[in-house]
């Protein structure tokens, strides 16, 4: 076990819906720590850029507009195996099959407007920070919870 950092992304659809405050709290509560966090509305370039991987898939084109129709919160979360964990709290990619008590099959609507992105490996991640946060823009401090 190590301390990773993974991309998270509240998605345009968790926005609207009014559950920033509960998905950031879900991952406090499990040790996940927010170190950098800011908005931002996706431009076209933006999301394609970041989405390449998935460039060829039918979905391509719905998945841009999407996360292009509305500001998104960006996040990294810092912990023990943070990629896997946040994988996990979010659920699977289509809410109708993610786990009881996950971010998706709380609050998405479907396996397109499913609230939150999650980093899917380390190197994957670490690609990920990189594309929307700096260095300097990362803020690393201990918890001192109650
Ligand atoms: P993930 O977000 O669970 O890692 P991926 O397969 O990486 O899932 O897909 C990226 C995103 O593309 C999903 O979160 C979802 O918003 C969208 N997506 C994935 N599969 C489909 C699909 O079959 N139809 C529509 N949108 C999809
Ligand atoms: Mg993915």
């Amino acid at each position: 076990m190590a301390i990773e950092r993974t991309l998270s992304i509240i998605k345009p659809d968790g926005v609207e819906k009014g559950v920033i405050g509960q998905v950031v709290a879900r991952f406090e509560q499990a040790g996940l720590k927010p170190v950098a966090m800011r908005m931002a509305h996706l431009s076209r370039a933006e999301a394609e850029g970041f989405y390449a991987v998935h460039k060829a898939r039918p979905f391509f084109s719905d998945l841009v507009k999407f996360m292009t129709s509305g500001p998104v919160v960006l996040m990294v979360l810092e912990g023990e195996s943070a990629v896997a964990k946040n994988r996990e709290i979010m659920g699977a990619t289509d809410p109708a099959k993610a786990a009881a008590g996950t971010i998706r099959k709380d609050f998405a609507s479907n396996i397109e407007k499913n609230t939150v992105h999650g980093s899917d490996s380390l190197e994957n991640a670490k690609v990920e920070v990189g594309y929307f946060f700096r260095e300097i823009e990362l803020h690393p401090y201990e918890w001192k919870k109650a």
